[in-house]
């Protein structure tokens, strides 16, 4: 077995049968520039709390696998120079070498299934990027989707990707897509994509429920739910469409590849963008946390 380091708060919500929502950490260190990374990972952590669910913050430092940070390993994490982006390919060779990574939502998963806890909140799901045809380059997420049995709360998976094709893969997977409260995928900074969602749930007890009747099944494998970014807070499709195109260019045009095309997409949209993608990004992390707690509450009730 491996040693599971966590925090006060996780230890004492674990003991006490308290609901729990996982978060990553690669959206800290790879997702969102200093400072506003660190300020959004407490604010995230905190709004958790505040819908009556405890956060668990999931990294490996120094080879531990840590489920919960204190907020001084949280500031910590998020200006630490060269850390990992691990997903399940490299969490292992991460603990047993004694490095330091930050966990994408596939090694989220992981470490949330290892320590018992069954919701996770993230903003958008890695998935088939654009031109895969020709690169092959499809999210390890998604097969996670299809492994453990985790719910995972996102706004969609990034309008970065090729949605059309993310959702074939996820039903190949035997993956629910479930939209929360309408009918659309949702497209991560907008609230809609073209495409229908495959299932639709309004409450987090429906949720729950779905949830609750797949372990019953005994099905291996998680739920996505797919939880639109508030209208408020959405950039509408048609100005992002040329800024995704423009970035996926400069990608193809710097032979960006592996695990640094996300991070490279995300960074260059913060900048055409001039920060209203961070700003959104923020919106729909915090809704889908608090969607998460909702869920995390449920399943504990209905026991
Ligand atoms: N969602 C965000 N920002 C991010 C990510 C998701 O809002 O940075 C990260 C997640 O950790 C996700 C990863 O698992 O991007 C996907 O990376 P890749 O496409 O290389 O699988
Ligand atoms: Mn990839």
């Amino acid at each position: 077995m491996i040693d599971i380091q966590y925090s006060a708060e996780v230890r004492a919500a674990k003991d006490a049968g308290r609901p729990i929502v996982a978060l990553e950490s690669t959206i800290i260190t790879h997702g969102m520039p200093y400072p506003q990374n660190i300020e959004v990972a407490a604010q995230v952590e905190q709004d958790i709390r505040d819908a009556g669910a405890v956060p668990a913050t999931m990294a490996v430092i120094e080879g531990k696998l840590h489920v919960g940070l204190e907020p001084d390993q949280l500031q910590w994490l998020g200006q630490a120079q060269g850390v990992a982006k691990i997903s399940r390919a490299d969490m292992a060779a991460c603990i047993s070498t004694g490095e330091t990574g930050a966990t994408t939502v596939a090694a989220t998963m992981i470490a949330a299934h290892y320590a018992g806890i069954e919701v996770f909140a993230t903003g958008g799901i890695g998935g088939v990027h654009q031109g895969a045809e020709t690169t092959f380059d499809i999210s390890a997420d998604l097969h996670e989707l299809g492994h453990t049995p985790v719910t995972v709360v996102a706004a969609g998976a990034k309008a970065i990707l090729d949605l059309a094709k993310t959702l074939e893969v996820l039903e190949t997977l035997g993956v629910p897509v479930i939209a929360h409260g309408q009918d659309a995928f949702p497209a991560f900074w907008s609230a809609k994509s073209p495409y229908a969602a495959p299932l639709r749930m309004d409450t987090p007890e429906a949720i729950a429920k779905a949830h609750a009747t797949r372990r019953a099944l005994g099905l291996p494998g998680g739920q996505l739910v797919a939880n639109p970014i508030p209208i408020a807070d959405q950039i509408p499709a048609e100005i992002l469409a040329p800024i995704i195109a423009e970035a996926q260019a400069d990608a193809d045009a710097h032979r960006i590849t592996g695990k640094d095309v996300t991070p490279y997409l995300l960074q260059r949209i913060f900048e055409m963008t001039e920060g209203r993608s961070l700003t959104a990004n923020i919106a729909l992390v915090r809704n889908n946390a608090r969607l998460a707690a909702a869920i995390a509450r449920a399943l504990v009730e209905q026991g």
